[in-house]
């Protein structure tokens, strides 16, 4: 079978401002990730993401780009990321950087030229409007908060920002900006980095009318586009294929068909997609500033017909429960006090065993949790600070703003990766930028390595079983026990073989039924594991793969 090599692969996402400083300024660099390669090779990785390391001035951390071809001077020199690229290629791992080409900072050289007046070469290169009603042309409202429109006092138009007002979205109509991206992703490529992380992707063609959104926020005029599988069909023949590219979207909001559109190899756009309905099982009436329990039964539900959808229409998976922008999963899904160790594992089972390219976010791999701020001084984040804002324009008291955002925030990812038990946990001799969690004496990489039945290790042992058995990659997908209140089970089938997956995602004991196989026990979380049969009990967030051939 002649079958793409990512579809083996297994990614390690990296957040270089909290990963690991060199230099005692606070935040983490890429001579820092340098040091770590080892760490992360170790854990079985084959293809490192890092998110953007470009020239920004940091207003989303970096998502917010104003020079697509240099490195942020706070990471490092473009001679240290060669050197990162070199160092990784010699572990043999490969390494995607970060693609965000739906808007650039306000501070990017063409929005500065755009701004200057109406006429301005560049003023097409983003999305200007007049007011309508001394207003907004529309009620879109930014990802971020607030309406999607921002005035331009010098010019008397608005421009649109889907995020923080200091990211302006490009104007792909024009075919100038498509131009200028794919010379830059064709200028990455020379450099010899090995795909991209494509950020909201899905957005990026917004519908020419920009009409009101009567029943809603916009959304629905600019996500899934009209032109945009077009757009990057183009892209993907101008740039990506011919560099042999893998490529993994970023999409908010889409849909399963739109899904299978961008990844089913044959249209050639994109490798594989990421989608976020499952992470959306403990937001209230679609609302993610409240607090409220995750959804068991709808989290099977999404993640399996992704599961079946995918694989029916020939499309692929990212797979994953964290990144930068997710609270850490163990806090959300499992239990990160009493069952951290099981838990962690647990949920990594989950998501491994299923069909698709699994992502490992920095710290998961050891179980790093929510740092439950207490106060809204540690918080950094734009998008938390703007909903703090907004919670308390709806009249939530300080209390109840600070439950949400312990649960909410995306800082809950992104405080300091947890190297040692040693000061600021290894991570820089300064003053980190944000704070550290408080328990790094216990969950840490340094322990964790040295601990063979560490979560750690488990991972490991994820990433080889994915290499020796191919069912994992290739095989079907089925749910099993569907209206089970706690436990998520599914099979995997694949030629004569068959995988059974069950995952105990409460802190009770509960007894399942499962076909009495003559099966061998290929991984497990307890130090020993029932045998496959009509009653087994699964201990608290107990998980068994059993492989039947
Ligand atoms: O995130 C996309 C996105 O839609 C986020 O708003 C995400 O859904 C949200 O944080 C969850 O509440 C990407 C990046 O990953 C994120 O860090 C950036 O802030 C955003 O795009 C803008 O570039």
């Amino acid at each position: 079978m002649n079958e793409a090599w990512w579809k083996k692969a297994v990614v390690y996402q990296i957040y270089p401002k909290s990963f690991n400083d060199t230099t005692g300024n606070g935040i983490g660099d890429i001579r820092g990730i340098i040091e770590k390669l080892d760490y992360i090779k170790n854990l079985g990785v084959d293809v490192i993401w890092l998110t953007p390391v470009y020239k920004s001035p940091q207003n989303d951390n970096g998502y917010d780009i104003s020079d697509y071809f240099s490195i942020e001077p706070t990471y490092g020199t473009m001679a240290d990321f060669e050197e990162l690229l070199e160092e990784t290629h010699k572990r043999e791992m490969k390494l995607i950087m970060d693609l965000v080409i739906n808007h650039t900072s306000t501070e990017h050289e063409w929005f500065k030229q755009a701004s200057s007046s109406i006429d301005n070469e560049y003023r097409d290169y983003y999305i200007w409007k007049d007011p309508v009603d001394g207003k907004a042309p529309n009620n879109w409202e930014s990802k971020f908060g607030g309406s999607a429109w921002k005035l331009d006092e010098g010019s008397g138009q608005y421009y649109l920002h889907l995020f923080d007002t200091t990211q302006a979205d490009l104007n792909w109509e024009n075919e100038k900006v498509r131009k200028q991206l794919v010379e830059m992703i064709r200028f990455w490529a020379e450099k010899g980095i090995d795909g991209f992380r494509l950020d909201v992707i899905n957005l990026i063609s917004k519908n020419q009318d920009f009409p009101n959104d009567d029943s809603g926020d916009g959304r629905k005029f600019y996500t899934d586009g009209p032109r945009v599988h077009e757009y990057l069909h183009e892209i993907n023949q101008s740039a990506f294929s011919p560099y042999n590219m893998m490529t993994v979207g970023e999409m908010s909001s889409t849909t399963l068909e739109n899904c299978v559109l961008y990844t089913n190899p044959e249209r050639k756009e994109l490798d594989m997609t990421f989608q976020f309905h499952h992470l959306k099982v403990d937001y209230t009436n679609g609302e993610k500033w409240t607090k409220a329990p995750f959804d068991f039964i709808k989290l099977k539900e999404i993640l399996s017909d992704w599961q079946v959808g995918m694989h029916e229409g020939g499309g692929w998976n990212a797979l994953f429960w964290s990144n930068h922008d997710q609270p850490r999963a163990i806090s959300r899904f499992g239990d990160d006090k009493e069952y951290h160790n099981e838990s962690a594992k647990m949920l990594a089972t989950t998501i491994h065993m299923m069909q698709g390219t699994p992502y490992i976010y920095q710290g998961e791999e050891f179980g790093m949790t929510n740092p439950n701020f207490d106060s809204l001084d540690e918080y950094r984040d734009v998008e938390s600070l703007n909903a703090y804002k907004m919670l308390v324009s709806e009249g939530k008291s300080e209390q109840e703003i600070i439950d949400i955002l312990k649960q909410k925030s995306r800082d809950n990812a992104r405080t300091p990766m947890q190297w040692s038990n040693s000061k600021h946990a290894g991570f820089t001799n300064g003053t980190p930028w944000i704070n550290v969690a408080d328990n790094y004496q216990v969950v840490n990489a340094e322990k964790a390595v040295e601990d063979e039945n560490s979560i750690y290790h488990y991972y490991k042992k994820l990433s080889d079983l994915r290499k020796k058995y191919d069912i994992i990659t290739y095989g079907d997908y089925r749910m099993l026990l569907e209206n089970d209140q706690a436990v998520f089970a599914f099979e995997r089938n694949y030629n004569n073989e068959k995988l059974i997956v069950v995952n105990n995602f409460y802190g009770e004991d509960i007894e399942v039924s499962l076909p009495p196989l003559t099966a061998e026990v290929l991984l497990s979380n307890y130090p020993d594991a029932p045998l496959l049969s009509e009653r087994v009990v699964l201990r608290p967030y107990e998980s068994i793969v059993y492989y039947v051939s």
